[in-house]
């Protein structure tokens, strides 16, 4: 419980960190149109994807403790239901959906990280739904049931694109379950590569939870290896893989008591632990997982803010420099103009006064010089814009695979604001703002390093140590705002008499 409080208290500071450190600078500057914490404000979430029918509704209602996800054989539920905890009623009157709120809701209510799921449409939003349970598995972190994956042929029917939202949703989960039935075992594809392409490789692997489920249904053990070896082929084939990710495997033993009455080959189960407890802690553990989530969260999107702002520094520098070059050539065709116009002046007048030949200079200097900034100049400028705006890589330098990946993921975001050429910051506040987020992000990322090493070696006395402390502090500013409230009050009463 201690350990929670704390966990909760580490995952409150990091949201706090992006907040304050991050996301001012990201929306100023159009590396992102909602703030960056969004994503990582709300609770730990489990996303449950895979194969229809492969149990993934079960499963949930098995944890939570009572039947709240219809399930059944045909592909049952077309919804997206992210399931959260409230206790309003106690469990000891049984565990029961408190509230249920449709997806328009839960889309335009910034309680919740889900206000960019809007660009998928009214057919998706019809399609989510959020329940309220008071269920205590669900107290520290919430799970998101989903459409079962149909042939890539059906998903298209389905009037919005699936494999982006499962995309987006995998992005905000903590651990993401798929699960398989030894049924269907391949027509994941599509989901699990829109997984791969938007979680961020460091955060990757240890993400993602890959489940055989329904094992009971085999008719023997070498079916059940059958099935077993064509997932492994499978996976290997998906992730481009030669080592084959861990594969819990699991089945529901209630469920599985009703086959067993009909198909008495299941001999084989006995030898296999079932791995549905494992799965159990493992989803429990997300709170814990999702720290390191969030810390990579801050230095992938740190990474990438320092390098958006860089170029377009590097765009506002290059284009400066042009402007300045052009402006001096303007000057000197003005210098040279007027003294031209001098010379001929003094040629075919002859002795001419010398404050008239200056005047003259000047004169027809400064027209060239402004006939030059209003009608060569901005062309020039027009044209290298274009130039710098074809050739986008000119903006940086990738000298590594980190800026590799980071210049790809910015990249189109710096072309827009390269094309859109609207907004002209300063070079001196693109240079203070990206020393500033430079700065706090290495000097945040390397606090949470340290703060999650720490905790991998907290004892429980710890946890109890820090929980007390943490209480006599609250107690302590309590007592600090009564005494200053008293103060307050007191000067008042002087100023009065
Ligand atoms: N034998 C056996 N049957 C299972 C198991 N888990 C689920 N089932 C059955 O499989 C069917 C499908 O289960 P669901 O939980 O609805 O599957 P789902 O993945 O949520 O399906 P969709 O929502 O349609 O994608 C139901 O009839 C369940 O009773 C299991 O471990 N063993
Ligand atoms: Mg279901």
């Amino acid at each position: 419980m201690y350990r929670d409080n704390y966990i909760h208290a580490l995952r409150t500071e990091i949201v706090e960190m992006v907040e304050e450190h991050l996301t001012p600078a990201a929306i100023k500057y159009g590396y992102s149109q909602t703030p960056l914490e969004t994503n990582i404000k709300w609770r730990p979430m489990v996303l449950v994807i895979g194969n229809y029918s492969s149990g993934k509704s079960s499963l949930i209602n098995e944890f939570l403790g009572a039947e709240i996800q219809d399930t059944g054989q045909a592909p049952t539920d077309d919804s997206f239901t992210v399931l959260t905890y409230d206790d309003s009623v106690s469990e000891k009157q049984g565990i029961q959906v408190i509230e249920q709120r449709d997806g328009k809701a839960l889309l335009n209510d910034p309680e919740y990280p889900f206000s960019n799921l809007r660009k998928h449409g009214q057919r998706f939003s019809s399609h989510f739904q959020l329940k309220k349970i008071n269920s205590p598995f669900l107290k520290d972190l919430a799970i998101i049931d989903t459409p079962g994956m149909l042939d890539s042929i059906t998903e298209r029917d389905r009037g919005y694109n699936y494999q982006e939202v499962i995309g987006d949703l995998a992005q905000k989960a903590g651990l993401v379950l798929v699960l398989f039935d030894a049924h269907k075992a391949g027509t994941v594809r599509e989901a699990y590569k829109s997984i791969r392409e938007t979680l961020t490789a460091n955060t990757f692997e240890d993400r993602i939870i890959f489940v055989l489920n329904r094992i009971d249904e085999c008719s023997s053990f070498n079916d059940l290896l059958r099935v077993y070896g064509t997932l492994c082929w499978n996976l290997s084939q998906i992730t481009g893989r030669k080592d084959i990710p861990m594969i819990r495997m699991t089945y529901s033993s209630s469920i599985k008591s009703a086959v067993r009455k009909i198909n008495d080959n299941t001999d084989y189960l006995p030898l296999l632990e079932n791995q549905r407890e494992d799965l159990r802690q493992a989803i429990l553990q997300t709170p814990m997982r999702r720290l390191d989530h969030l810390a990579s969260y801050v230095e992938v999107h740190g990474e990438r803010l320092c390098h958006y702002i860089e170029s377009i520094l590097a765009y506002r520098q290059k284009s400066g420099k042009y402007r300045m070059q052009k402006l001096f050539t303007g000057f000197l065709s003005g210098m040279l103009g007027g003294s031209l116009a001098a010379f001929l002046l003094m040629l075919l007048a002859g002795g001419m006064d010398l404050t008239i030949l200056l005047s003259v200079a000047g004169g027809v200097g400064t027209l060239i010089f402004i006939l030059w900034t209003i009608s060569i100049q901005p062309r020039l400028e027009l044209k290298y814009h274009n130039i710098l705006a074809e050739d986008i890589d000119s903006l940086t330098t990738v000298d590594d695979q980190t800026r590799k990946d980071s210049w790809a993921a910015i990249r189109d975001l710096v072309n827009s604001h390269v094309l859109k050429n609207k907004k002209h910051f300063s070079v001196y506040e693109l240079k203070k703002d990206l020393f500033e987020v430079r700065s706090a992000y290495n000097e945040d990322s390397k606090e949470i390093r340290e703060a999650l090493s720490e905790l991998s070696i907290m004892s429980d006395q710890d946890f109890e140590q820090w929980e007390k402390d943490r209480l006599a502090h609250e107690e302590y500013q309590k007592e600090k705002q009564e005494m200053s409230s008293a103060e307050i009050m007191r000067n008042s009463l002087k100023h009065m008499y």
